[in-house]
């Protein structure tokens, strides 16, 4: 029985081919450095689970056919192999992989050398960890997960590889966010307790850990904040000699995958560790407290990639305690950091938590905007926005953030929460990838068309702006009163952007909890990489590394593009037995799962949905509501502000309509919530029914544990469906057209 633990690195045998390829049998590389030693190593692995015979690592080039990785800069062997101009296409992670197909030398292409004789495959890049992200795409086509020349059934084909890539991360930082707290628990974890922590000590698993590094290593993640972001009494040690020699075994785990460690910190340190009175990020004291950390911190983790801060959010401390900005305090946090290289990856999720639900003129939506657009240009070098992809909390549908066209002058990353809090916890199947392609491909018009999210978060949209320098010279208002003038640092840069996305991870034997749920973390891996992907690929690659070899040969056939098929339809099988057409949220207070249409009604959340005997949905019109709509740059301010133009999705996030509203759809609204609900529960009923019908096709334990989520789904989903359409029907008085069963 598998449990699933292996996810999509299982490697297993390659029934087809009976021996290893002959380029495969050594494993050459001439440097000696940590990334490199573990892409050989990772390399060595999977060929001999593949192939059953283990190759051979050698530090010089052989006589017989080889595999070779290497850096252009470091391996003279590799670098013949790409001439200057296709050297200089690679970026710094990005890497070439190069198959010479030539079982005859006869057929020599430009870049054979005549002494070479037979096949040879090439890992080249700037930077070992390009090699290491080249060779686990290597190993992806190997594992016939990836559509190309290379086809892993043929003997021939593997014998004579014609390999010609050329790939370069679309995104610098690719990096997961850790919600885990040192007594062991994950804020909204699903999958079991933390894997890097217990009982306030760090573990001694140190082989998880590596395993977790292989998972995010072979995706191209290479950044990882490794505890919450809600820093609590214990964690804010961290950044202490209690916790520090702890800190760097584990930051030497994952360096050897080339994956930089973040810590979350507490901005109140300076008081609870320090002694001070205060935490004032314009108190000199502060600030020499924060520099003095910061050199005892890069002393035991010399390579740290920074902090990630939480601050005036959520009840946690902030410089607002002290009449000062968000750019005082990420400031004063980024110049301690600056000698040592590291960053401040400063969090925009600031809102009123204590609101009054009577109030109807404070919109939480309205507010990441409303702190950080006055902002914009007045952040460090080193300092970057991190930024949730809609103005609420990951729903399971939002408008996108309009902060991001926004901002012109300040580097940011997009966050997304893998774990799916809202979106079934991992229960539920709910394959995120299309939500996230819909919000990378969001065109904010910020600079006229094409200003996608996509090309904000990459850097590619402003880190060319002129506006940049213009900007950092303003005069701007400090405090209460006070006036400081900023100095002029360079231009963002492109190595400060990109995406981070909250971990789905926990001690699970399958890491996920829902087996399925692993398609999340490889499809984010995936897309932080090239957003220019498509979800049905991603889900392809998924289901054929995970999947393939699994069960008979010829049954496999017809279980790929199944399990594909229910990935696929997931995310709108939940959207529609859950909160309608936009409004969101609906759910239990405090855990958030499960139905419970008023739980956050009368709250001080700011989440609500105003639904009476009338209508439903939330004005944020500029005419009549809220504004928010207003915060988007023309023609999306337009299209949000009229319902004539506003996407039926969208329409009771931006509007509050009777029941008898028609959608573009031609349905009413009341209407389209009964069919939704009581379609979305049918669906829901036949992802189990496909997995049932799969069974002989898969591995015993896989089909049980997924077959439990399955059920316990179907099941929820009329839960969900009876509660939502119940209470609709009897706010509304109106009967469903079609007379299904209402309670
Ligand atoms: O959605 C909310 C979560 C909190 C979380 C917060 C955040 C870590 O319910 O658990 O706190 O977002 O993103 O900071």
């Amino acid at each position: 029985k598998e449990s699933g633990y292996d996810a999509w690195l299982h490697y297993r045998r390659n029934r087809k081919v009976k021996n290893l390829p002959a380029w495969c049998k050594v494993i050459v590389v001439q440097e000696a450095d940590e990334v490199l030693h573990t892409a050989a190593s990772e390399l060595q692995h999977g060929l001999s689970s593949m192939f059953g015979q283990q190759p051979r690592i050698s530090a010089v080039p052989v006589s017989a056919p080889f595999i070779a990785l290497g850096t252009f800069q470091e391996h003279a062997w590799v670098a013949e192999r790409f001439s200057p101009e296709e050297q200089a296409e690679v970026s710094t992670e990005g890497y070439r992989i190069r198959g010479m197909g030539t079982p005859n030398p006869a057929h020599s292409t430009s870049h054979d050398n005549k002494d070479i004789k037979g096949t040879h495959v090439t890992v080249a890049g700037q930077t070992s960890k390009g090699v290491l992200y080249g060779v686990f795409h290597l190993l992806r086509y190997l594992q016939g997960g990836l559509d190309g020349k290379l086809d892993p059934t043929s003997e021939e084909s593997l014998q004579a590889p014609i390999l010609d890539v050329l790939s370069n991360p679309a995104n610098s930082i690719r990096m997961i966010n850790h919600w885990d707290n040192m007594d062991g628990s994950v804020e909204r974890g699903y999958a079991g307790a933390s894997i890097f922590y217990d009982n306030h000590a760090f573990t001694t698993n140190m082989d998880r850990l590596r395993d977790y590094a292989r998972l995010l290593a072979s995706v191209g993640i290479q950044a990882l904040s490794i505890n919450n972001v809600n820093v609590h009494h214990v964690e804010t040690e961290l950044i202490t000699a209690t916790f520090l020699p702890d800190v760097a075994r584990v930051a030497a785990v994952f360096r050897a995958y080339g994956i930089q460690i973040y810590l979350s910190i507490n901005y109140a340190s300076p008081i609870q560790l320090g002694g001070l009175t205060t935490a004032d990020p314009l108190d000199p004291g502060v600030a020499e407290w924060w520099q003095a950390k910061a050199r005892e911190v890069y002393a035991a983790v010399p390579d740290l990639g920074g902090f990630v801060v939480k601050a005036d959010s959520e009840n946690r401390p902030g410089p607002f305690s002290y009449g000062r900005h968000h750019a005082d305090g990420a400031n004063m946090l980024a110049d301690a950091l600056r000698p040592y290289g590291g960053r401040v990856i400063w969090r925009c999720f600031v809102y009123d938590c204590k609101q009054d639900w009577r109030d109807r003129k404070t919109d939480r939506a309205r507010a990441a905007f409303d702190h950080f657009k006055p902002l914009d240009g007045l952040f460090r070098d080193n300092v970057i926005l991190q930024i949730k992809n809609g103005p609420m909390d990951f729903q399971v549908r939002e408008p996108v953030s309009p902060l991001f066209g926004a901002l012109k002058a300040t580097q940011v990353l997009l966050e997304f929460q893998i774990a799916q809090e809202y979106t079934g916890q991992q229960r539920h199947l709910c394959y995120l990838v299309p939500q996230w392609k819909e919000v990378l491909d969001f065109d904010t018009y910020a600079q006229g068309k094409g200003s996608t999210i996509k090309r904000i978060v990459s850097g590619a949209l402003h880190s060319k702006s002129d506006s940049v320098s213009s900007r950092r010279k303003a005069i701007v208002h400090v405090g209460s009163g006070s006036f400081q003038e900023e100095q002029t640092s360079p231009s963002p840069k492109r190595g400060n952007y990109g995406i981070a996305a909250v971990s789905n991870i926990g001690a699970d034997a399958n890491w996920t909890g829902h087996l399925l749920a692993q398609s999340n973390l490889y499809g984010y891996g995936r897309l932080a990489w090239d957003p220019e992907l498509s979800a049905d690929e991603i889900a392809n690659e998924w289901v054929r590394l995970t999947f393939s070899g699994q069960g008979t040969e010829d049954a496999s056939a017809d279980l790929i593009p199944a399990i594909k098929q229910m990935l696929l339809d997931s995310w709108n099988i939940y959207e529609s037995y859950t909160a309608p057409l936009g409004v969101g949220w609906m759910v239990s207070p405090g855990h958030h799962y499960g139905p419970d249409v008023d739980g956050y009604e009368y709250s001080m959340w700011g989440t609500y949905h105003f639904a009476d005997c009338r209508g439903i949905g939330v004005d944020r019109t500029t005419a009549t509501g809220t504004g928010y709509a207003g915060q988007y740059f023309s023609p999306h301010a337009d299209i949000y502000e009229s319902t004539d133009t506003c996407p039926d999705e969208l329409l009771l996030f931006f509007h509050h309509v009777p029941y008898t509203h028609t959608l573009h759809s031609g349905q009413t609204v009341i209407q389209h919530i009964y069919d939704t609900h009581f379609e979305g529960a049918e669906r829901a009923a036949q992802l189990k029914d496909t997995w049932i019908s799969l069974r002989e096709q898969l591995n015993e334990g896989i089909y049980e544990q997924v077959l439990e989520r399955l059920e316990h789904q179907a099941e929820h989903a009329k839960e969900w469906r009876d509660r939502i359409n119940t209470y609709f029907y009897r706010k509304s008085g109106i009967a469903d057209q079609k007379n299904r069963p209402i309670y």
